[in-house]
């Protein structure tokens, strides 16, 4: 039976080749050298046709018994290549997840969000989720994004509401509020469309308790047909529900911006903590909103005989304040540990 004993040998030979191969490739080759149309076991199969017909009927079962042998080998070896190659991948990427403990345990604390970052990302989720976009705009803003489209012309005496910090070539300056992205959004969109344009804005005014020169503020526009005063009162209770879990106090009163007919502003009643009413606690200025202004719709390159809408400016610093009863919007900004650190976990 010299014909098994060399599909024997073949057998061998493979098991102890397979044993010391690491790559898939080499593998392959194994396998093609071994079953391949020229491989060892197919050449000593062709000699099948000099054996007699007992020989055959022994050697037939036996080299296919050898041959699934084989299949099988080379399967495993090729999935415990695999195996090992992720497992090297997943320890060299490996997270420190114990990092975070040893460095505070070194005394150092894990930094948070920013109250302010953080209740911008809470403002853009509520909107997101009743359908509205998110968009951004640049801080170094032209005249015409930041008051000319706004029906702010030149001469316009609404230009000194806020203070503006002009670059020297007298036509670029930093944007004084977020109501740009209205013009920007308008731009780029046909209605109906609605969309939130949260920032900083700069103003170049004195700082107070509720003061600062560079703030943040979250716009908002929807542009559509028969948009009323209602359906902007709607989606401003929402926000505030959905930011404070409760009803809150508020009222609407008239307010004047050219970018609006009519305008209001939205005021939040908001109390220092301690006894009483104190400067610091009353009615705080946070919303101020409107019906879109005809020019402005024209100046986005849309119809107001067709399409109107809604906008509002939200002052997020002093959102803060309210949500978390804070005294001096300059904390916010003072990079002092003591306060911020207070938010760490936010
Ligand atoms: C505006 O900036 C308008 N663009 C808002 C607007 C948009 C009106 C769309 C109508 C339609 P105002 O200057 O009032 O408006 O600022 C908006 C909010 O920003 C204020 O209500 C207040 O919450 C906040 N804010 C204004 N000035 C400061 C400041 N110096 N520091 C901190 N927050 C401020």
């Amino acid at each position: 039976m010299e014909i098994l004993k060399k599909l024997e040998q073949i057998h061998k030979d493979f098991e102890g080749e397979i044993e010391k191969l690491s790559k898939q490739a080499d593998v392959l080759n194994l396998k093609a050298n071994v079953l391949g149309k020229k491989g060892s076991l197919s050449e000593i199969l062709k000699s099948l046709k000099d054996a007699t017909p007992e020989e055959r009927k022994e050697i037939g079962p036996a080299s296919n018994s050898i041959k699934q042998k084989i299949e099988q080998a080379v399967l495993a070896k090729l999935q415990s290549i695999e195996l090992e190659e992720i497992n090297q991948q997943l320890a060299k990427n490996r997270i420190d997840i114990s990092l975070r403990d040893s460095l505070m345990m070194d005394g150092l604390k894990a930094a948070g969000v920013h109250p302010v970052s953080a209740i911008q990302r809470e403002i853009e989720d509520i909107f997101i989720s009743m359908g509205f976009d998110v968009l951004d705009g640049p801080h170094i803003e032209d005249d015409f994004h930041n008051f000319g489209a706004l029906n702010i012309p030149e001469t316009h005496p609404a230009r000194d509401m806020q203070d503006t910090f002009w670059f020297k070539d007298m036509k670029h300056l930093l944007r004084t509020h977020t109501s740009t992205i209205q013009v920007r959004g308008m731009e780029s969109r046909k209605p109906p469309f609605k969309f939130v344009g949260p920032g900083k804005v700069f103003r170049c005014e004195r700082t107070d308790a509720t003061h600062e020169m560079c703030f943040h503020q979250l716009e908002g526009m929807m542009v559509g047909e028969n948009i009323t005063v209602g359906n902007l009162i709607y989606f401003m209770k929402t926000l505030l529900k959905e930011i404070f879990k409760k009803d809150m106090e508020v009222r609407l009163r008239p307010g004047y911006f050219p970018f609006v007919e009519p305008g209001f502003e939205l005021d939040i009643r908001w109390k220092k903590p301690g006894k009483g009413e104190s400067k610091h606690s009353g009615w705080l200025e946070l919303l101020p909103c409107g019906m879109v202004h005809p020019n402005v719709l024209r100046a986005g390159g849309i119809d107001p005989e067709k399409y109107n809408g809604f906008a509002f400016g939200l002052g997020l610093d002093r959102l803060v304040m309210v949500k978390y009863m804070i005294e001096d919007i300059r904390h916010l900004h003072s990079g002092d540990l003591r306060f911020n650190s207070q938010f760490s976990m936010i």
